[in-house]
């Protein structure tokens, strides 16, 4: 280092120590950090700029190694996830994927995760491009309400995945908590006229695809790997309409990957372009050519380039179909400029290709939810509708019956004489309600006395029903066999079986 080099790296330090003194007299104490030893190659320090997908931070002009500081604010959040869907995301940086982040190979990164105090859980960070256990992750456990720190030499160039890994990881990541840091070589990266963020992710919500409302995660969906939503950029409809990347005839683009699953492989492929250059799976290295769709891993990335020869709107999909057209897995890429009719002539047909999806956003799709949702409050209302809803609730509770009651009561409810009380007319039965629902959730033993008979058997809890299967076959069996009362609701089952003790071989679970 020159004499001038170190004068400005001890200023540097002299101004950061001052810094961190400062902060830590005006903040709540701060656990001490471990001395560092001293990195020579480090000059300087700055700090990071982060993006929003699908932004990508400036290209490193440096020919230097500096350190770099990044904030990046952990937010948990409740936002769109398609019209009229909502999901409490949990970020970095307050959107689905994270914050980008771009440092140079050799670069010393000093990390500060902030948990926001409206957090409800810790997290943290472990970041692919760290070499160290964990990739980051012991080193930035922090609370809500919290902050750690931690530093790290962005020894290997490549684009990389971060993503939370508090337990339960999966859960983390299911909810959003990935992005992508990009670690320049030293030599930078060949030049291109428009650099954008795409990162792939599942959700895994209760309802299915576009059900309104906020949805709740479904870890059972999870472990199935069955994603209501597969979509870029945290959202259906992302990258379409004038939330569309651009660029203009003539230009070269280069896309920036990310797949944070935390289950998918993506197929990713952009409709009516050739990739001229894959950086597969995130490496350095151009090491393929004239690639129609690249494959993309769960928690890796890929870079790809091409030029845009012909405008119009290009699409962006994992390949995987029924994702792009059913689940929300697409994007779109508006070239503007001349038309070039050595190379293509024809026209753009992607509304109608698109269907609903081409208007992500838009107000057509909010008025559709909204009437949807009016035509629902107006059927709820409505009696005649409402005496329809208790004969579906009989003719399901019918097949209930059939399936599950019938071997024992008999087909006519008569049930068998000394051993199995009758529905049919049963007294017992329709005399309490909440009794005949703990009867089938419980099951029942001990003596009865139905229709004057006395009965001493034993009934098996049949637990496995679903509220809605138990309301429907008890609303059949009290309007069939010459009973007749009013139907029974499936939240007064749940009510009553959220008073039940847990049965015996679910408590593990
Ligand atoms: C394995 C045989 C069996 C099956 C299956 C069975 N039950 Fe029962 N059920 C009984 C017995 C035995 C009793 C009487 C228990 C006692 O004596 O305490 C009973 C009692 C009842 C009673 C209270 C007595 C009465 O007659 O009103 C109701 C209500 C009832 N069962 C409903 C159902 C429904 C609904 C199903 C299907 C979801 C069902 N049971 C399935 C054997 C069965
Ligand atoms: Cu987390």
């Amino acid at each position: 280092m020159k004499p001038n080099q170190l004068v400005r790296k001890l200023a540097a330090v002299a101004v950061l120590c001052s810094l961190s003194a400062a902060a830590q007299a005006a903040e709540a104490p701060v656990k001490a950090t471990k001395p560092k030893p001293v990195d020579t190659t480090i000059q300087g320090e700055e700090k990071a700029v982060l993006t929003q997908a699908p932004f990508v931070p400036p290209p490193i002009k440096r020919t230097h190694a500096t350190k770099v500081v990044v904030s990046l604010e952990v937010i948990e959040a409740t936002k769109r996830l398609a019209d009229g869907v909502e999901y409490v995301f949990w970020t970095f940086g307050g959107d689905v994927p994270g914050s980008f982040i771009r440092v140079r190979e050799g670069d010393l990164v000093e990390f500060h995760l902030l948990n926001h105090p409206t957090s409800k859980m810790p997290h943290n960070i472990d970041l692919h491009a760290v070499t160290g256990p964990g990739g980051g992750a012991a080193s930035s456990f922090t609370a809500p309400g919290h902050k750690s720190q931690f530093s790290f030499k962005a020894i290997n160039p490549g684009l990389y995945v971060y993503h939370c890994a508090t337990a339960p990881v999966p859960m983390h990541v299911a909810n959003g908590m990935y992005g992508l840091i990009l670690v320049e070589p030293k030599e930078g990266l060949a030049p291109v006229d428009r650099e954008y963020y795409v990162m792939q992710g599942e959700f895994y919500t209760a309802g299915r695809f576009g059900e309104a409302g906020l949805q709740a995660f479904d870890q059972r969906k999870a472990e199935d790997e069955r994603p209501g939503y597969v979509v870029f950029n945290g959202a259906v409809g992302s990258l379409v309409g004038d939330k569309a990347i651009k660029a203009k005839v003539g230009e070269k683009v280069r896309l920036f990957v990310g797949n944070g699953g935390p289950n998918l492989i993506s197929s990713f492929h952009v409709i009516g372009e050739i990739f001229d250059k894959v950086y597969q799976e995130g490496g350095v290295k151009a090491n393929q050519e004239q690639v129609q769709t690249t494959l993309v891993p769960a928690g890796g990335s890929a870079i790809v380039e091409f030029g845009v020869e012909v405008p119009g709107t290009y699409i962006l999909v994992d390949h995987s179909l029924f994702r792009a057209f059913n689940k929300g897995a697409i994007g779109m890429l508006k070239v503007e400029g001349p038309e070039n009719l050595l190379v293509y002539s024809g026209k753009e047909v992607d509304a109608v290709y698109l269907g609903s999806q081409a208007e992500g956003g838009s107000e057509t799709g909010r008025k559709i939810i909204e009437l949807e949702a009016a035509r629902t409050a107006a059927i709820q209302a409505d009696e005649k509708i409402s005496g329809l809803t208790k004969d579906i609730q009989i003719a399901r509770g019918k097949q209930v019956f059939m399936q599950t009651c019938f071997v024992c009561h008999q087909t006519e409810g008569q049930g068998i004489p000394a051993q199995i009380p009758p529905l049919a007319k049963s007294d017992y039965l329709m005399s309490d309600k909440d009794r005949s629902i703990r009867a089938v959730l419980q099951g029942l033993s001990g003596e009865i006395e139905v229709n004057g008979k006395k009965y001493n058997g034993t009934m098996i809890p049949l637990n496995t029903l679903s509220d809605h299967e138990v309301a429907n076959v008890l609303t059949y069996v009290r309007n069939s066999f010459g009973n007749s009362g009013d139907a029974i609701n499936p939240d007064e089952v749940k009510r009553i079986r959220s008073t039940l003790p847990k049965p015996v071989a679910n408590q593990f679970e």
